[in-house]
């Protein structure tokens, strides 16, 4: 029988909840590990795509069946283990909403000194090095009953680099700072209400080990981390209370370092250094 496969990349933010569920859960030997590079766009090529229709990271193939996203892969990996997890809570759905969409908070801006950072950072560079690719992989002839697809992909990722490039007009770039600056407030809400008052006794969200719901926060946690400014994770709680300009909970920084130490942070966060 083959072994369940997971696909995942090293900078993909939520690959990094399966990356460490897969070692807290004790799967390191039960399922396999495919890269994905996001860079190179290749979650975009029609074999991919054909494999897990979503088209993103993380996804789980196993006995036949895809799970294509983080709560069915996670959910999978917990069904799979023999170490128990506390179930998640709506505190899963809170982390994958929309509003808080942690990749978008990545490329958002809420202001012109914003859109330098990102040219001048890895942003513009990611966004040039896939525009390409994604244009390769929706010319192939496979690559027909996903058009759709490749048009949306094609659209977001032109549509960003535009405005980076200052080729849209004003009325345009004040809509993309205003979709920004909802994200950054509905962000700040999430980090200093939402996830302190989803943590009991602590450090974990489930308590004394993580649970469901750890597996899903801890990366959006450190990401928000790299986008307020921290490089490594032992800058991150100040780079986030000078960014959201709160201090942050002390139930949320005891969750924070709960992290720091253990093996599944190490193995996904290699040198410490935030994605
Ligand atoms: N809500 C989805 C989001 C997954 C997602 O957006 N993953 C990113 C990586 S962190 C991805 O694959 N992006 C590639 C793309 O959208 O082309 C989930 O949780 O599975």
């Amino acid at each position: 029988m083959t072994k369940p496969v997971l696909y995942t990349f090293n900078l993909s933010i939520w690959s990094a909840c399966a990356d460490i569920a897969r070692v807290e859960l004790g799967l390191v030997d039960k399922i396999d590990v495919m890269t994905i590079d996001l860079v190179q766009a290749e979650n975009l090529s029609p074999e991919f795509i054909k494999t897990s229709p979503n088209a993103t990271l993380p996804a789980v193939t196993a006995d036949g069946k895809v799970y294509g996203s983080t709560v069915e892969v996670i959910e999978y990996m917990i069904k799979t283990s023999s170490v128990k997890a506390a179930p998640r809570t709506p505190l899963t759905d809170a982390v994958h909403h929309a509003s808080v969409d942690p990749n978008f908070a990545w490329f958002a801006t809420r202001n012109d000194a914003e859109i330098a950072a990102r040219v001048s950072g890895m942003q513009k560079g990611f966004l040039q090095a896939r525009l390409p690719k994604i244009k390769e992989f929706a010319d192939l002839p496979e690559s027909a009953p996903y058009k759709a697809l490749y048009d949306e992909k094609l659209a977001g990722t032109e549509g960003l680099l535009a405005i980076y490039e200052g080729k849209v007009p004003e009325d345009a770039k004040q809509k993309f700072f205003s979709t920004s600056k909802a994200n950054y407030e509905s962000s700040r809400t999430f980090l200093l209400e939402t996830l302190p008052s989803a943590i009991t006794s602590g450090p974990f969200v489930a308590g004394d080990v993580p649970g469901e719901d750890d597996f899903h926060v801890v990366a959006w946690l450190f990401h928000a981390a790299l986008i307020a400014g921290a490089t490594h994770a032992n800058e991150g709680l100040s780079a986030l209370e000078k960014h959201f300009g709160a201090s942050i909970p002390d139930k949320v920084k005891v969750l924070y370092e709960a992290w720091l130490p253990r093996e599944s942070f190490k193995a996904t966060y290699p040198n410490d250094i935030v994605h």
